[in-house]
């Protein structure tokens, strides 16, 4: 029988999604937002890069990279049996313990059949007539999706000095963040480390034993306090598993996400005995503690924070022999937090190894790197193995290179060419149905702590729009700005100084502002709560 319907033309409908979500990037937010995802019943794809799960747990393999936020507060707390099921080796574990739990985690939870490995994500663009995102990759994967969820992390592109030669050098050559997968040996050889940010100098004491020679290319000194890593006892173990509740309960509320409290003094309270007696106290404690734990107004006094650096500068004085290398390693251009301070086990005591040498470069700059190592204005030094210890483009530098395009074509870099410009640094207007959970004003402390509140803001938006027949979620505009006003004004007032990657400061010509949330994880958590307590008014249509 013939249908009395009109025909129906197939071109004039909105394309459909071949999946509801797709997240970039399998690192620990990526990972997460994938289970929600696929916990919550949506269709869910996982586009990464690498050739394993783990995101900054997989590309920075170098020798001894590890944690400095305690191994229990960076994991996973959503799931009490995983936390009882995975103990930790050690208060602030290395990267083949991380790298092999988030894989014991995406199989715990059948996630790995949701990932595609190996694929870059080159392009993704918004189409507005059925409000999807088109992903491309490199291997020719183009995929429909509702929703496109950029886990794409803050610290994932490498940053490289601009020096003439690099790619010259015929020895081998390493950035921390891009480390290979094949262990490197470094056994007799001439060995160059170039940066002393927390890569480095947890890099430098990790080979300096086996290595012939090894020198460190130093621009700026940092604070560096020990890290104070151990491994957790049995008894240890038996109490994480007894206080998992409470334990998750504190790193929740806790404004940057770890444990350490506050102490109750401020710094003048004390004479100088008992600031000694006290710093000596911090020296010894775990990580964080040095900045959290500290005097109550060492980040807002500067006599204050000068008192704990010449403390942390007489342990220098007193660690290495040499007063000239001991004064080229303490910092004379930012206070303690000035830039994100490192955490170290056996670093300075390196310098004191006859085979060990420091090229400062502010006094003979990196002219140029050769086919066999690296000239500065002292003179050529030869090398089998460069490391680059240089850094990364914070914050912006993975979403402003996946080629996203949002209404009307717009592309993301351009938008945020003066700097982001975002709403809880998870989302910004004119890219519907977009999110980067762990993105740039985002940031405040141990970063699985608030990317995992922003996984789950995400997340409950998206049930509230299935929930509601929403089909885009997008910031208003009147939003975002005031999220990217607050971020700007208070960033200028924030303890770290411009010279800190946090101002995009490492990487020429990108805009100086502030890629961190100054209202820290109650400002993130105040705002969501207005958003969801509104029921989402302006933000879905
Ligand atoms: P960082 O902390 O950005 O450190 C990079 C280091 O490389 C730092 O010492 C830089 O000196 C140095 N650097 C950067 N560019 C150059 C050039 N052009 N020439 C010489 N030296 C240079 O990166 P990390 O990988 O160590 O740590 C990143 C984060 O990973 C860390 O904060 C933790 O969250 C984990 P500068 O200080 O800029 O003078």
């Amino acid at each position: 029988m013939e249908s009395l319907e009109p025909a129906l033309d197939d071109s004039s409908r909105p394309p459909r999604p071949d999946v509801d979500v797709v997240v970039v990037g399998a690192g620990i937010t990526g990972i997460y937002q994938l289970y929600r995802a696929c916990e919550a019943g949506f269709s869910a794809r996982l586009i990464e890069a690498g050739g394993g799960v783990g995101g900054t747990w997989y590309w920075n393999r170098y020798p001894q990279a590890r944690f400095d936020s305690e191994s229990y507060t960076y994991a996973y707390l959503f799931s009490k049996e995983l936390f009882h099921e995975w103990e930790w080796q050690e208060h602030f574990s290395s990267q083949p313990e991380i790298e092999r739990y988030l894989n014991y985690v995406v199989d715990r939870f059948d996630l790995r059949d949701h990932i595609q490995l190996d694929t870059k994500v080159t392009s993704a663009v918004f189409d507005e007539s059925s409000g999807t995102w088109t992903v491309g990759a490199s291997d020719g994967t183009e995929l429909r999706t509702h929703y496109l969820i950029a886990a794409t992390g803050i610290l994932s592109v490498p940053n490289f000095p601009n020096v003439p030669g690099r790619e010259d050098f015929r020895g081998e050559s390493h950035h921390t963040g891009l480390w290979p997968t094949t262990p490197i040996d470094f056994a007799g050889k001439r060995v160059a480390v170039v940066g002393t940010g927390a890569s480095g100098v947890q890099l430098i004491p990790a080979i300096v034993d086996e290595v012939a020679s090894l020198t460190v290319y130093q621009r700026t000194p940092n604070w560096c306090t020990p890290l104070n890593n151990s491994p957790i006892t049995p008894d240890e173990q038996a109490q994480l598993k007894a206080n998992f509740e409470s334990m998750r309960d504190t790193l929740n509320t806790s404004q940057s996400g770890f444990l350490h409290g506050p102490h109750d003094r401020a710094t003048f309270d004390d004479s100088k005995e008992e600031r000694w007696a006290f710093y000596e106290t911090i020296w010894n404690s775990l990580g964080f503690a040095k900045l959290i734990s500290n005097y109550t107004d060492m980040l807002m006094n500067k006599d204050a924070n000068a008192e704990w650096c010449e403390f942390i500068a007489e342990k220098i004085r007193s660690i290495v022999q040499d007063p000239e290398i001991a004064d080229k390693l303490i910092p004379k251009d930012h206070g303690y937090a000035g830039k994100r301070p490192p955490f170290v086990t056996g670093y300075y005591e390196a310098y004191n190894l006859p085979h060990v040498s420091l090229v400062d470069l502010t006094e003979t700059p990196m002219e140029r790197v050769t086919e066999t190592g690296i000239e500065t204005a002292e003179g050529l030094r030869e090398f089998d193995i460069i490391a680059w210890a240089t850094g990364f483009d914070f914050g912006t530098g993975a979403l402003n290179r996946m080629g996203v395009r949002g209404r009307g074509g717009l592309a993301l870099e351009k938008y945020w060419a003066d700097g982001p410009s975002t709403f809880l640094g998870l989302m910004t207007h004119g890219f519907p149905n977009l999110f980067f959970p762990g993105g740039p004003h985002g940031a405040t402390g141990n970063n699985p702590r608030y990317s995992g509140d922003q996984a789950d803001f995400i997340h409950d938006a998206l049930l509230s729009a299935r929930q509601h027949g929403y089909s885009t979620i997008e910031a208003p505009a009147a939003a975002e700005e005031e999220w990217t006003t607050m971020v700007d004004t208070y960033g200028a007032k924030a303890t770290f100084t411009e010279a800190s990657y946090f101002f995009g400061s490492n990487v020429p010509g990108k805009p100086i502002k502030y890629l961190l949330n100054p209202g820290g994880r109650p400002k993130l958590f105040k705002v969501m709560a207005e958003v969801v307590g509104n029921g989402y008014q302006g933000f879905m249509s």
